[in-house]
């Protein structure tokens, strides 16, 4: 009998890499997606499989992390031996405009999946994975953060994970579960929500290229992350299910830049320079050359990035920095994939979007290009 699994957030960007790699590994998949007006399954419509086959090994069910009648449904139905935890409302600055139902959905997300593989008498059989975050160390208390590092959580956001947290650690001390967290840095890949740091500057510079777009705004450039690919960080969350005995791991690539180093990275992988002028809120990005045919709406000159304090938030958190050892000697885990070449994989994707709708703009059939950060 093939191993069942069961991803909430499956239509997001991990759940997406984890769907991929868990079908080659022989897997059973299901997943929870939530109903939407419109389609919001584009990360995994290449893997859907007809529900009138026979032996799918690909399931979607509709369901919600704030309904926790529907999650026990779904798990009774299921019966799976791992569940993953995925799904979250993951966005720190609309966590400020939305707290209590990322509460809702993240913290308590959290404890209606617990509870729910508890009452069904699964806990000795079914495996959890938290999708938890270096957001816990927010107001960071020791560089690199490890394992034991002190939380100080700096958002709604952050807080519910920490919730989150502590609840997989209870029921795992509690009930025996096999229950464990990833803390997991910064993750990018070209299916990366397009309002993230990452994804919003290489989809804003490829449009600003191909000239669908004149200028990005963007807020706190000095912030330092960690960043790694979600592809290599998925094959972590497995890993730490098929261990002996449950551990809580930091996950990240151990190299930290800030979001002005990744402006120059992507602007450089488009054949532009980029020089910063200004301090504060009048910091601009100009462009101080342009060589091969990637940009050929931008010239030396061109100011490309400013600063709206609208994408500040009220509390940020500014430097993060993984040290991923226990991972590394426990799990044999090792990131491979650098930020160069995530960063390479990122535009190239974008830029390919961004010449079609250029394409098709010369040949009047312009389509909105969605500008809202
Ligand atoms: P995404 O935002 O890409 O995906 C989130 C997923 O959660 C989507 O499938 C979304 O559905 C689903 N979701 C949102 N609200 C609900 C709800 N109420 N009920 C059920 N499902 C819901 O996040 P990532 O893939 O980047 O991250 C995966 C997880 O890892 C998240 O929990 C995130 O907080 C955490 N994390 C992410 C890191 C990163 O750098 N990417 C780092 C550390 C932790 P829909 O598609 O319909 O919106
Ligand atoms: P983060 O990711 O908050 O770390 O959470 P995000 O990419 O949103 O921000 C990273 C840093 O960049 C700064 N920043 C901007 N961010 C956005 N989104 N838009 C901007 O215009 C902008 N300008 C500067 C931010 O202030 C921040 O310092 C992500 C999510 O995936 C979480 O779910 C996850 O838990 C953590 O990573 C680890």
């Amino acid at each position: 009998m093939n191993k069942k699994a069961l991803i909430t957030g499956i239509t997001g960007q991990d759940g997406s890499y984890l769907a991929e790699f868990l079908l080659e590994k022989g897997y059973q998949v299901h997943g929870i997606k939530r109903r939407a007006s419109s389609f919001n399954t584009q990360r995994v419509d290449h893997i859907y499989q007809e529900p009138h086959l026979d032996n799918r090994n690909f399931v979607l069910h509709y369901g919600d992390l704030t309904d926790s009648s529907n999650l026990t449904r779904i798990i009774q139905q299921v019966q799976p031996d791992e569940v993953y935890n995925l799904g979250a409302q993951s966005h720190v600055a609309v966590s400020f405009e939305a707290p209590e139902y990322t509460a809702d959905v993240d913290a308590m997300g959290t404890l209606r999946l617990l509870e729910a593989i508890r009452l069904l008498g699964l806990e000795h059989k079914t495996r959890f994975y938290q999708a938890s975050t270096s957001e816990l160390y927010g107001l960071v208390q020791e560089t690199p953060q490890t394992e034991t590092t002190p939380f100080y959580p700096r958002s709604p956001y952050a807080v519910a994970k920490l919730y989150a947290y502590w609840i997989t650690v209870n029921y795992r001390e509690a009930y025996g579960m096999y229950a464990c967290n990833g803390i997991l840095f910064n993750h990018e890949s070209p299916r990366r929500g397009e309002t993230f740091v990452t994804r919003k500057v290489t989809r804003g510079l490829c449009n600003i290229a191909q000239g669908l777009e004149s200028c990005l705004y963007m807020g706190n450039l000095d912030a330092l992350r960690d960043w790694g690919h979600a592809r290599d960080y998925v094959q972590m969350q497995w890993l730490m299910l098929q261990q002996d005995t449950p551990e809580d791991f930091v996950i990240a690539s151990g190299v930290q830049h800030s979001v002005r180093e990744f402006l120059q990275l992507s602007a450089a992988e488009l054949g532009v320079s980029l020089v910063f002028r200004g301090q504060g809120l009048d910091e601009v990005a100009i462009v101080d050359n342009v060589e091969g045919d990637k940009a050929p709406a931008l010239k030396a000159g061109d100011v490309v990035v400013r600063i709206d304090p609208r994408y500040f938030r009220p509390t940020e958190v500014e430097s993060l920095l993984g040290d991923a050892s226990l991972a590394r000697d426990k799990l044999g885990w090792e990131p491979v994939i650098t930020l160069q070449q995530l960063c390479r994989e990122m535009i190239d994707c974008d830029l390919k979007d961004a010449q079609r709708h250029a394409l098709l703009k010369q040949h009047g059939f312009e389509l909105p290009v969605s500008v809202e950060n």
